[in-house]
């Protein structure tokens, strides 16, 4: 069975950070261009794919992956050379899955809720908490740096670090006073692998 990956991707969306991931890793694949002007996603072909019309969407050995931060693991743990993940076992496993789903369930929703302005909820009953905790913590999570792992790069480096750089670009507030956070996005972006897919595409 071929070990090539295949992407669902738009460079104006998410699947830029699993663009992203497959260079880090070193894996074979191949895009596929998802039309959004022609509502290519929410067609039945891709439906049958992803029952959620969204990218990024994988397909590797035959088996679809969906969401952004479990494609960003499974990629690092499927193309071991890379180095992308410790093994299953070792605490700072740990460590890297706390931060990859905290991107996902924490850091990304309290994003959208800031950039769209939206009423802030409870922070009790809201999983993600709201943005200042979120900016606090992933400040946190860079203590000792320089990366998650510390002096390792890892998958959730890959979704944290390019979803930091995303929210720059875009003026997410509480960022460009934290030097931290700055610092970490340098050297995120300054990665080669970065460089070649959302550096090349903005
Ligand atoms: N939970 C998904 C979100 C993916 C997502 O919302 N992708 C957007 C592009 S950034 C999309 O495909 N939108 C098209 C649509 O919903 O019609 C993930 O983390 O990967």
């Amino acid at each position: 069975m071929s070990d090539e990956v295949t992407l669902y991707y738009n460079p104006r969306s998410r699947a830029q950070m699993a663009h992203y991931a497959l260079e880090e890793v070193g894996a074979p694949y191949k895009l596929v261009h998802i039309d959004f002007e022609s509502g290519e996603n929410r067609k039945p072909d891709f439906l049958k794919i992803n029952p959620m019309g969204k990218i990024p969407t994988i397909v590797h050995r035959d088996t679809v992956i969906t969401e952004a931060a479990a494609i960003i693991g499974y990629l690092a743990d499927a193309f071991p050379a890379a180095g992308l993940a410790p093994a299953v076992g070792d605490p700072r496993r740990g460590t890297m899955l706390r931060w990859l789903v905290f991107g996902a369930s924490s850091f990304e929703p309290a994003m959208v809720d800031v950039m769209m302005k939206r009423e802030p909820v409870n922070k009790m009953m809201a999983g993600w908490g709201d943005w200042d905790d979120v900016l606090g913590a992933l400040e946190v999570m860079l203590d000792p740096g320089p990366w998650v792992l510390g002096d390792q790069f890892s998958a959730a480096d890959i979704y944290v670090g390019a979803e930091l750089a995303w929210a720059k670009t875009f003026g997410a507030p509480g960022i460009a006073d934290r030097p931290k956070l700055l610092a970490y996005i340098d050297r995120i972006t300054a990665r080669p692998a970065y460089q070649r897919t959302i550096g090349a595409t903005g």
